[in-house]
């Protein structure tokens, strides 16, 4: 198959979801990825040695796609399809894109299991936590920077049906859909699924992100006050 290097532009996303521009009417641009300097890398306690990140294991986009791999059908649902219903049928104010019923998608993704690179990275018996960052800008949000998007899956997820995809529906990813290499996540908020990932810390303690305890989260009677972990 003859794969991009570089891309420059978007392409639709409608084989994914409704083509509705949000992230970058959110102010964040799809992020150009030069495969040819860009590494994934893996770092954290969770691994022997505990390697920091400017010691982490490497992986290039060639390394990537000469893995074994795996394909699934997922659904990616954002955790904010049907917001708009709050206002319209409800009567409440939320904050957030006010989607209808847009937000979902499914699609075939190809990509290397992540118990694949973990091993080659050297994973412990006392991982509990992987976390993939994404390499779009920082979040910030009322005055406070929350750094780059990210956001913890156990490791036991993350051995089972999670995948390293970059494939869709048959072909190089997308920009907008997190080329060159995304995290897939079945089953759980749309949240997890990271785009465009840069590196994964693997830890032997829970790890926690602005998005899973403060964003994508529901607050108040009814709703369990631990950090969310689907
Ligand atoms: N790096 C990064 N990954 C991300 C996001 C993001 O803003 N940055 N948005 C998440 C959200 S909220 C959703 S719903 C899905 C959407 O995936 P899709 O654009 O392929 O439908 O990506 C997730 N992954
Ligand atoms: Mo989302």
């Amino acid at each position: 198959m003859d794969r991009p290097r570089i891309w420059a532009g978007a392409t639709s996303p409608r084989d994914h979801k409704r083509p509705i521009p949000w992230r970058t009417a959110a102010g964040k641009p799809t992020p150009l990825i030069d495969v040819r300097s860009r590494r994934l890398r893996l770092f954290g306690s969770g691994l022997h040695g505990s390697p920091t990140l400017d010691r982490a294991a490497a992986f290039s986009y060639e390394d990537l796609l000469g893995l074994p791999s795996r394909e699934i059908s997922a659904f990616i649902e954002c955790t904010g399809n049907g917001r708009g219903f709050y206002s319209t049928q409800q009567n409440q104010q939320v904050s957030g894109t006010a989607w209808k019923l847009g937000a979902v998608g499914i699609a075939r993704w190809r990509g290397v299991p992540p118990s694949v690179v973990l091993e080659r990275a050297d994973l412990t018996r006392h991982a509990v936590d992987v976390m993939p960052r994404g390499l779009d800008a920082d979040y910030g949000d009322a005055g406070t920077n929350h750094g780059r998007v990210r956001r913890p899956i156990p490791v036991a997820k993350a051995l089972d049906d999670v995948l390293l995809a970059y494939e869709m529906n048959g072909r190089p990813l997308p920009p907008d859909h997190g080329f060159p290499v995304r995290v897939v996540v079945p089953s759980w908020v749309g949240i997890s699924s990271i785009k465009w990932v840069g590196d994964i810390e693997v830890s032997d303690a829970p790890l926690f992100s602005p998005w899973n305890t403060r964003y994508y989260r529901l607050f108040g009677p009814g709703h369990p006050p631990r950090a969310a972990r689907r």
